[in-house]
């Protein structure tokens, strides 16, 4: 077994955090990569060395493969972090760096590959007891073709890109008049976002709950699931509150799903964290939807009620090592929520915002976790994904997590931009959400803008405060050799705003 000594995290904001956390635990030098704007955040302060990689955009930074590898070899990383986004999913990736001795902590390139492609993994799993939704097996370009398999499946029947998940190129078809503009849109779509145009067809299931298995499996064969996670309160298909476990799941229904996780993880042969996605329709039968390669946003929610540390989980499968433990030694304990905290305006069709956290001061106290990138004056930029933070609670039940949670959204400040923090109290508040019975159109049914509450006056004197933290701050990061005098020019600063507020 090769134990990693060194790993470069090749990702930004509060994922790198947390990595670079276990790394720390473990006693594992970290190596953090950064664009120009990022020069100054907390994932780079915290990496023993960071390399710059010289670009503003995504595109010039974090989704250079070449740069990635350069940094890796320029400092002697052993193992490279992927992290979840960027390329954490491509498979070129992770032949690039195990072409170049160095360790991809997460599934081999082909099972990247492999369950990347949604058709491929569908045609896997025909035949195996993992239930699919009915649809077509295999991508479908013919028009009139389709049209026949989409009249044979049954209206209302969903379109899907065959090179890419997160609802990109989906097209939702009830009338059969609609259908062949709606495949040549998706095709559209799909060519745009992955410059594959191929498109499937499936079933569609009314209001369905989206709730995926967590899969832990090492290189020797060992696979198990860490139960459960309930996704179903999303926006446009990005995810804004998660739990663990479902309030919906039966054991009975737990353990067949379970089990059909664990199937579809053995079938392509994977080995690391990997997740499994299932719809549940209404009469709470599931269907496969997809399985995703990386780790995943929500991870938090399955630490809190397995007790196990999934960043370490994975580097311990890289080092070749055994996973230790068999399903039966596994349990639920306790109840996990997590609320994402994105730099948007719910009171604005949730538009990104851009600015500077002047004053962010997280909750803690008992069974509170805060995951995120955030240092007090940074930049929030259009450059990258608005989600900043991950507030996450634990309680022995439902009832207690979301009470804690309602308490932590209270206690967390944030000011600068404005956030999606206001409408996760919405939901928390929310009787449908606190009963449990809700499905993927909760925020469509339940949520109008006039719901949010507007900042607090107080608000005004704490921005004060803060705008002189992060004056100060911004003073101290930058100051020259021969300053000295941040202090004087902070009291100037104050009687400033003492002789303004009068
Ligand atoms: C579905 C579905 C209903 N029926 N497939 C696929 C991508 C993922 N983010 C959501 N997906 C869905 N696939 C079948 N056969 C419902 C969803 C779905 C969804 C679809 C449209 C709009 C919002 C949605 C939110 C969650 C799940």
């Amino acid at each position: 077994m090769n134990r990693i000594k060194k790993i470069l995290v090749a990702n930004r904001g509060e994922i790198a955090v947390r990595i670079i956390r276990t790394c720390k635990d473990l006693g594992i030098k970290t190596v953090a990569v950064f664009s120009e704007t990022d020069r100054k955040s907390l994932h780079v302060r915290m990496a023993d060395e960071a390399v710059s990689l010289a670009g503003l955009k995504s595109s010039e930074t974090y989704l250079v493969i070449e740069k990635i590898i350069a940094a890796a070899r320029l400092t002697g990383a052993d193992a490279i972090h992927p992290g979840y986004g960027f390329l954490s999913e491509n498979a070129l990736f992770a032949e690039a760096a195990t072409e170049a001795g160095i360790t991809f902590i997460g599934p081999s390139a082909d099972s990247i590959r492999k369950m990347g492609d949604k058709t491929t993994a569908r045609k896997l799993l025909k035949g195996t007891k993992v239930p699919l939704a009915p649809g077509t097996e295999d991508s479908i370009s013919d028009l009139s073709e389709a049209k026949r398999l989409a009249s044979e499946i049954g209206y209302p029947v969903l379109i899907k890109a065959s090179a890419g998940g997160g609802g990109k190129g989906m097209r939702i078809v009830h009338d059969p008049a609609d259908f062949e503009k709606s495949m040549v849109s998706s095709q559209n779509e799909a060519r745009n976002a992955f410059g594959d145009s191929r498109v499937y067809i499936e079933k569609y299931l009314e209001n369905p709950r989206h709730i995926e298995f967590q899969i832990l499996a090492d290189q020797h064969g060992n696979t198990v699931h860490l139960f459960e996670r309930e996704c179903s309160i999303q926006r446009r298909h990005q995810k804004v509150i998660e739990e663990a476990p479902s309030s919906v799941l039966t054991p009975e229904m737990r353990q067949k799903m379970g089990e059909a996780a664990i199937e579809v993880a053995k079938i392509s042969s994977y080995y690391g964290a990997g997740t499994v996605e299932f719809l549940v329709d209404k009469y709470l039968n599931f269907y496969f939807l997809e399985m995703n390669t990386r780790l995943q946003v929500e991870h938090p929610v399955t630490e809190l009620i397995t007790g196990l540390d999934l960043v370490r989980e994975q580097i311990r499968i890289a080092e070749g090592e055994l996973l230790g433990y068999e399903q039966k030694d596994l349990a639920i304990r306790g109840h996990a929520v997590e609320c994402r905290v994105y730099a948007e305006d719910p009171s604005n069709n949730f538009l990104p915002d851009t600015g500077f956290v002047h004053l962010h001061r997280v909750p803690t106290g008992p069974g509170v976790r805060v995951d995120s990138g955030i240092v007090d004056g940074m930049e929030v930029s259009v450059h990258f994904d608005p989600m900043i933070s991950k507030l996450v609670t634990w309680d022995s039940d439902r009832k207690g997590a979301i009470s804690r949670m309602c308490r932590a959204l209270e206690e967390y400040t944030l000011s600068g931009v404005q956030t999606t923090l206001p409408f996760c109290q919405f939901v928390m508040k929310h009787p449908v959400f606190q009963s449990g019975n809700f499905d993927t159109h909760f925020i469509q049914n339940y949520f109008k803008p006039e719901h949010i509450e507007i900042d607090d006056p107080e608000l005004i004197k704490n921005l004060a405060v803060a705008g002189l933290n992060a004056i100060h701050w911004f003073i101290r990061e930058n100051k020259t050799e021969n300053s000295g005098s941040v202090v004087h020019d902070r009291q100037e600063t104050v009687n400033l705003w003492k002789i303004r507020r009068k």
